[in-house]
């Protein structure tokens, strides 16, 4: 951590200048209630219960989920409350088929790969398997230079590095192969989705990518293909584009200045087969729980707090946010101090933005460091090991701290990076059990308490960062 003694001092004295000495951090913090906390979890495992086991962007359990958070905020007098509707492009995935020689295999779509306008696929061509000659390893990438790809639909192995997502072998996707289906070494694929959203990946290059079918089909085929067997496999593929319509929840406190907003958020929606209880159920009722002390009136903010429950995490590249952020005016820009992301919070490690990129070496928005510290020195205080989280873009915090979007401090709790923190990460037993109730509130708290720290310190301490509109505008939304 690297924060100035000046800073530090400077922290101290607007605390102590702008608190009566009668309300602390710690009489804040004793409002968070595990009991609140356990229920919200409840109620969210429940909607997924009730609606096909998942609270996922599109579908019927985000919208309860959306109706269970409104219930909670209706009945305040000491907050405002509304929903922001918005409409993302997407498409609905009508057929996907592999036959080879004659025999069907599944194949599963991961979410967010399929694009969302229409497509209509039907490719019948000999397939062929990229030869990694030996497995890469995670320090070794190395690329496929062996196969002619040309002309083929192509199988490709991934080599499973520590978690999902994490692959080592460059694929060299250049080549003028009609498209890929993969399989991986050491995971089976989590499930097809029927409903995809436009993302990154240019599918110019190839008809299709990013396909996948079962470890064991995967070996099958390439079994015989290294036996020499000739394979004509048959691709069909379609997809019509529709729009989902989803919503962003927002509250915020009647009190506090106006023009410095301390703002918070969680994505609220789940993956696509999962109740998503600790991805992040858990995030979002840690925002219910702190809007349940605030809701008490004990505590005043001096800055307006403003809490955020986001439609479309990670795995619709963060539209909620992003949306919200690029709906912004100036000056509704210009008045967020900073934003506080909440992510898998209820297991794992006490894991901290690395906001001064001292542990990763990519930092936030000054002002970031100072968040960081003020998490950091809570969890050592009470013995806890803080573990720093690298910014990998891949929480909602990226549309408040990249230069497109919007640049301001950035700071917050995720527990840990997917499969290797959390085994039911993305999956049907990321359910009640998974979460850890003492351990979310223990999040809660130290959420409590960087909070009351920050409400109540002056500009001097967190910097008021213009907003620039116009490099927000050029990023095209
Ligand atoms: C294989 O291809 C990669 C990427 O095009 C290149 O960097 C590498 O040097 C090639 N290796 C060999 C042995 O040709
Ligand atoms: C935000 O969206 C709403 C509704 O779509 C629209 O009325 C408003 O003008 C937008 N504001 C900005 C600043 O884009
Ligand atoms: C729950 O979390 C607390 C705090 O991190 C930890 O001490 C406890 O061991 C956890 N319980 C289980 C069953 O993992
Ligand atoms: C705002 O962003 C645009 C585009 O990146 C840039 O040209 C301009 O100089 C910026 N304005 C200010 C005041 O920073
Ligand atoms: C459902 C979802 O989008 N989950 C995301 C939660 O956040 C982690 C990292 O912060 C992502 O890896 C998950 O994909």
């Amino acid at each position: 951590m690297k924060v100035s003694h000046s800073t530090a001092i400077l922290l101290c004295a607007a605390i102590a200048s702008a608190h009566p000495a009668s309300f602390t951090s710690e009489k804040f913090q004793s409002l968070i209630s595990q009991k609140s906390l356990l229920s919200d979890l409840k109620a969210f495992d429940q909607i997924a219960s009730n609606n096909n086991g998942n609270r996922a962007f599109g579908e019927p359990g985000y919208v309860a989920s959306v109706n269970h958070v409104k219930s909670r905020l209706d009945k305040s007098s000491r907050f405002k409350s509304w929903t922001q509707k918005f409409e993302t492009p997407s498409s609905n995935i009508e057929h996907l088929r592999l036959t080879v020689n004659g025999k069907s295999y599944n194949l599963k779509m991961p979410l967010g790969w399929a694009g969302g306008e229409a497509r209509d696929l039907d490719i019948t061509a000999p397939l062929a398997v990229l030869d990694w000659g030996s497995p890469g390893t995670c320090e070794h990438p190395y690329y496929n230079n062996n196969t002619d790809t040309t002309g083929k639909i192509v199988l490709n192995r991934w080599v499973n590095c520590h978690n999902p997502g994490k692959h080592s072998p460059h694929v060299d996707m250049s080549s003028s192969s009609l498209g890929y289906i993969f399989y991986e070494d050491n995971y089976e694929p989590l499930g097809v989705s029927k409903r995809s959203v436009p993302n990154m990946v240019k599918r110019e290059e190839h008809p299709f990518s990013f396909i996948y079918m079962s470890r064991a089909d995967g070996i099958e085929l390439t079994r015989r293909l290294h036996a020499g067997e000739e394979l004509i496999a048959r691709f069909q593929y379609k997809t019509s584009p529709v729009k989902i319509e989803s919503q962003n929840v927002i509250a915020e406190t009647k009190a506090g200045d106006p023009n410095k907003v301390i703002l918070l958020g969680a994505h609220l929606d789940s993956g696509v087969n999962s109740p998503g209880i600790n991805d992040n159920a858990s995030g979002a009722a840690l925002l219910l729980a702190l809007f349940d002390a605030i809701n008490q009136g004990k505590f005043k903010p001096k800055n307006k707090i403003r809490f955020a429950w986001w439609a479309g995490g990670q795995e619709y590249l963060n539209f909620g946010s992003s949306h919200y952020v690029l709906n912004l005016s100036k000056k509704e820009a210009d008045n967020i101090l900073l934003y506080l992301n909440f992510d898998m919070v209820s297991r794992g490690h006490f894991g901290v933005y690395d906001g001064d990129g001292s542990r990763y070496g990519y930092y936030g928005y000054p002002g970031s460091e100072i968040i960081e510290k003020l998490f950091e020195d809570y969890f050592t205080a009470m013995g806890l090991p803080v573990r720093p989280v690298h910014w990998h873009g891949d929480s909602d915090y990226y549309s408040f701290m990249s230069p497109d979007l919007l640049i301001k401090p950035v700071g917050g709790l995720h527990g840990g990076d997917g499969l290797l923190d959390d085994a039911c990460w993305q999956q049907t037993c990321d359910n009640l059990a998974n979460a850890n109730v003492t351990h979310l509130e223990i999040n809660t708290k130290a959420a409590a308490h960087a909070l009351y720290v920050l409400s109540q310190t002056y500009k001097e301490v967190i910097p008021l960062v213009p907003y620039n509109h116009t490099a927000a505008q050029m990023a095209g939304y």
